[in-house]
């Protein structure tokens, strides 16, 4: 009760203040108050532009020192070095150009500040000067363009060259299913009209496809490193896309239809976790984690890499836990795998 009428009455005492302050001001009449900026709020003004310029300097700075450790590590896929280099050089252009425009900005924004007496120099036009600021952009960017082109098309070149592992991500509010082709490394033939939820034929697999009974579905992602696969993806329910971070890879997975990815996984699980960037990470993590369990918090186990497979588009309110274990490994140790799945045809129930 004391506090409260003690803040009140400092409330009302800052009140009375401010408004006899203001009484004060009215009645001092300035003659000289014209509304029109000053030199010294010109002045003023300028270094605040220079105040400005230290500020995006200092927390670009500021964020590179803090958050550079939270990057992915290196690309796990033959094709994640291209595409990683596209995207350091990208930053590294946008990166320079901004911090010579900004500091050029700024400082002429200081320079040329009002001033009584000091007046603009006009001219209508300088083609040296258009000249070079068109150009040069146009070179940079169709450089740019075209190598983002070449990237892009060679990354999305799916084709059955190299005898390539056939894998389905199958997605659905809020889990994913993997299915392998089998011996045959064909994938039978599948709708969502013939999922069977009571005699366990959750993906819909046509049993009079022939290619169907070998299949293999999975709840662990398992690939043989070195390796191409290609991914063919479906939904059951709405727009899911299917993310695999660390191999640079990400497809939207659509109702209706089946759309596709490929990549050749090129470091194992166990390789990736002696990168010195994941034992970093795993550390950071590890020592957060440690001090959650102190405080009886949940999700405070230890921690240990893997590879994972995301959902990227927000498909519903369990989106954030929609993911799969993706485990790289030798081809011995996937085949080992690979023979102890039970094939589509043992575990479905026959239909009496
Ligand atoms: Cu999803």
């Amino acid at each position: 009760m004391t506090a409260l009428l003690t803040l009140t009455v400092l409330v009302l005492v800052a009140i009375a203040i401010w408004q006899m302050t203001k009484i004060f001001e009215l009645s001092q009449l300035k003659a000289e108050e014209t509304g029109v900026a000053t030199d010294k709020d010109n002045k003023y003004n300028g270094y605040l532009m220079f105040a400005f310029l230290f500020f995006i300097y200092g927390i670009t700075i500021f964020s590179f020192a803090k958050y550079s450790k939270v990057l992915l590590p290196e690309a796990s896929s033959a094709h994640g070095g291209g595409y990683d280099q596209l995207m350091w050089v990208s930053f590294a252009i946008i990166f320079v150009v901004q911090t010579i425009t900004q500091a050029l900005l700024h400082y002429f924004a200081y320079k040329y500040r009002g001033e009584k007496g000091k007046k603009a120099l006009f001219f209508a036009d300088n083609d040296r000067l258009e000249f070079i600021w068109t150009i040069i952009p146009v070179i940079v960017l169709a450089g740019l363009i075209l190598w983002g082109l070449y990237t892009w098309t060679n990354i999305m070149d799916v084709n059955d060259e190299d005898d390539p592992l056939i894998v389905e991500l199958y997605a659905q509010q809020f889990n994913w299913t993997a299915r392998y082709g089998g011996e045959d490394n064909v994938l039978g033939d599948a709708s969502v009209r013939l999922i069977d939820i009571d005699r366990a034929n959750v993906l819909g697999l046509d049993e009079s496809d022939p290619n169907a009974a070998d299949d293999i579905l999975v709840k662990e992602l398992h690939l043989p490193v070195g390796r191409k696969v290609n991914f063919m993806m479906r939904s059951q329910d709405v727009l899911h896309s299917a993310y695999m971070p660390h191999f640079r890879a990400q497809m939207n997975c659509v109702p209706g239809m089946i759309t596709q990815f490929s990549f050749t996984p090129t470091i194992t699980t166990e390789e990736m976790r002696r990168n010195p960037d994941v034992v970093d990470k795993v550390k950071r993590t590890n020592t957060l984690r440690a001090k959650w369990a102190a405080e009886g918090k949940p999700n405070s186990d230890p921690w240990e890499f893997d590879y994972v497979l995301l959902c990227n588009k927000i498909c519903g309110k369990s989106h954030y836990n929609m993911q799969m274990k993706i485990i790289v490994e030798t081809e011995e140790e996937y085949n080992k795998w690979i023979a102890e799945q039970a094939t589509f045809k043992e575990t479905v129930a026959s239909a009496e």
